[in-house]
């Protein structure tokens, strides 16, 4: 039997990290027992000896395994599909060949792309309550582009319905819930089925795990 009781994750201590939500809910949907352990971002903590021995990036999330760590949360997402597999845990990606690498491409993507998105709707107004956050300017027109980007992006993917990605829930859904939540928290309009799409995502209970986490009242930026 496959040892599992040594997990850490380590997340940063304001949980607003959406490479940590992905990592978070993976693991809440495999069932697996783990430690959240949080490393202080606007303190530098990420760059001290300590945890640069743990991460290879200096950066969270970064999944521990008993004597193996691991970064790079879609690296961490694969590594749980991996070791524990459906059907004996619940599957993170679909079942079909073509299917697993389109939910990996909206994996890669969403971390890849839509910077000026990422910037100006940072991911802060998504899990902190916005009178204590500076005020959200109007997108940029680089924001905008990317705006749009997203929208007929996710117009393609979303079904008509509001339901999975790819008639199954998969990791995919919550990295594309999570860009479009991006919007519907700073008061966006969204076409009705990628709202639906989002805010169905939002109420699954391990999502709803991460968004409820215990985080400080006062967001504090990162050291970067
Ligand atoms: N590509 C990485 C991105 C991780 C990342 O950017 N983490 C941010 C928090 S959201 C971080 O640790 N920032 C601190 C720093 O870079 O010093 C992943 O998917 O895990």
């Amino acid at each position: 039997m496959i040892r599992h009781d040594g997990l850490v994750l380590y997340g940063n201590d304001m949980w607003s990290s959406p490479y940590v939500l992905s990592c978070f809910v993976a693991l809440r949907e495999k069932q697996l027992p783990f430690t959240l352990r949080t490393v202080a971002l606007h303190e530098g903590a990420q760059r001290t000896g300590d945890y640069l021995r743990t991460s290879f990036t200096g950066r969270v999330p970064a999944l521990v395994d008993g004597e193996f760590t691991l970064s790079e949360s879609s690296a961490i997402v694969e590594y749980l599909e991996d070791k524990w597999p459906a059907p004996a845990h619940a599957p993170l990606l679909p079942p079909d060949v073509r299917e697993r690498a389109r939910a990996r491409q909206i994996m890669a993507w969403v971390r890849s792309d839509l910077l000026p998105l990422r910037e100006e709707r940072s991911a802060e107004y998504v899990f902190f309550p916005h009178d204590g956050l500076r005020p959200h300017a109007p997108l940029s027109t680089r924001g905008r582009g990317a705006l749009e980007k997203l929208i007929g992006f996710a117009e393609r993917v979303v079904p008509a319905d509001g339901g999975p990605l790819f008639g199954a829930w998969s990791i995919a859904d919550t990295d594309l819930a999570m860009m479009l939540q991006r919007l519907i928290k700073t008061g966006e309009p969204l076409p009705d089925r990628l709202r639906a799409f989002a805010e169905r995502e939002w109420r699954r209970p391990s999502v709803q795990a991460y968004v409820n986490a215990p985080r400080p009242a006062q967001h504090r930026p990162a050291a970067i």
